[in-house]
């Protein structure tokens, strides 16, 4: 029989292949190509254009670094925005939270919500939450027309290329500022510290120039370039490493997780010295 096999070339002369048992959707739509794939190691994958976005084997790493670390460094995060994200899984990670009454996400592609449904319900399960509305919408215009505040915005961004440039500039932070409530904050995924090193040096750099407390996290996702993986929050008042972990504990109890839990929130902070802040 004819095996399958999927590549992402990560670098010009690497890349990540996994075999694949089923192609469960194929399509392109008006923004991008869109595959969701069932593999034989890492359960269902989704892939858009080539790159990989979430698989069921290691999505957790990355979701509850990205939802659960700017949700517990705010005292109280009652409006949730999610850019991007389309799979569901920052979603589902929000949902934890007890304080949150609404989430909003703002996906650009309904084609990945539509086929996320259907095919990663792990993922997606969240979207059915009354707490929940799904916008179809240019995140980066969205940020820069709506009326509504938040208090925490998350972006669950591709990698930026392309359109997607935009989610990494100031003027996106300062539309995001703009929409905050008092003590708000944000987040986003800001690549491979591996791979792009100076990318996320400098992205620390355009954050501190919007807001007055930055900083820098990491997770481990082995299926992005270089499994190591980097998030940037921009926050008006609430510093992540001054959270108090008993609060925390109250905070967490009977929430379920996989990686997640007070005592290693402030250990994700902890940056290797070719990433580091100077001084
Ligand atoms: N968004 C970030 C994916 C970046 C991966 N890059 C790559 N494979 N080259 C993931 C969305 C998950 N909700």
């Amino acid at each position: 029989m004819t095996e399958i096999w999927f590549t992402e070339r990560q670098e010009e002369h690497s890349g990540l292949t996994v075999r694949v048992r089923d192609v469960l959707f194929s399509g392109k739509s008006k923004y991008q190509e869109i595959q969701i794939l069932d593999t034989y190691s890492l359960g269902k994958v989704l892939v858009l254009d080539n790159t990989y976005q979430t698989t069921e084997r290691d999505e957790a790493y990355y979701h509850e670094a990205l939802a659960h670390i700017p949700l517990f460094t705010h005292p109280n995060p009652r409006h949730v925005l999610v850019v991007g994200g389309g799979d569901g899984g920052t979603v589902r990670e929000v949902l934890k939270h007890k304080s949150v009454e609404s989430v909003d996400l703002v996906e650009i592609d309904e084609v990945v919500v539509r086929e996320c449904k259907k095919h990663m319900p792990t993922l997606s399960k969240g979207f059915s939450d009354e707490r929940v509305s799904v916008i179809f919408e240019d995140g980066a215009k969205y940020v820069k027309e709506t009326n509504k505040k938040y208090d925490v915005v998350i972006v669950d961004s591709p990698d930026p290329v392309g359109p997607a440039v935009v989610l990494f500039e100031k003027e996106f932070y300062e539309n995001i500022k703009g929409i905050l409530n008092d003590g708000g904050l944000m987040v986003e995924q800001t690549e491979s510290p591996l791979f792009s090193k100076d990318f996320v040096i400098n992205i620390r750099k355009t954050f501190s120039e919007v807001f007055p407390i930055v900083r820098q996290y990491l997770t481990v996702v082995y299926t992005y370039p270089g499994a190591t993986w980097s998030f940037t929050m921009g926050s008006l008042k609430h510093d992540p490493l001054k959270v108090d972990e008993e609060e925390l504990n109250k905070r967490f109890k009977g929430m379920e997780t996989k990686i997640y839990y007070p005592g290693i929130h402030k250990a994700f902070f902890a940056l290797p010295r070719y990433i580091k802040e100077e001084g």
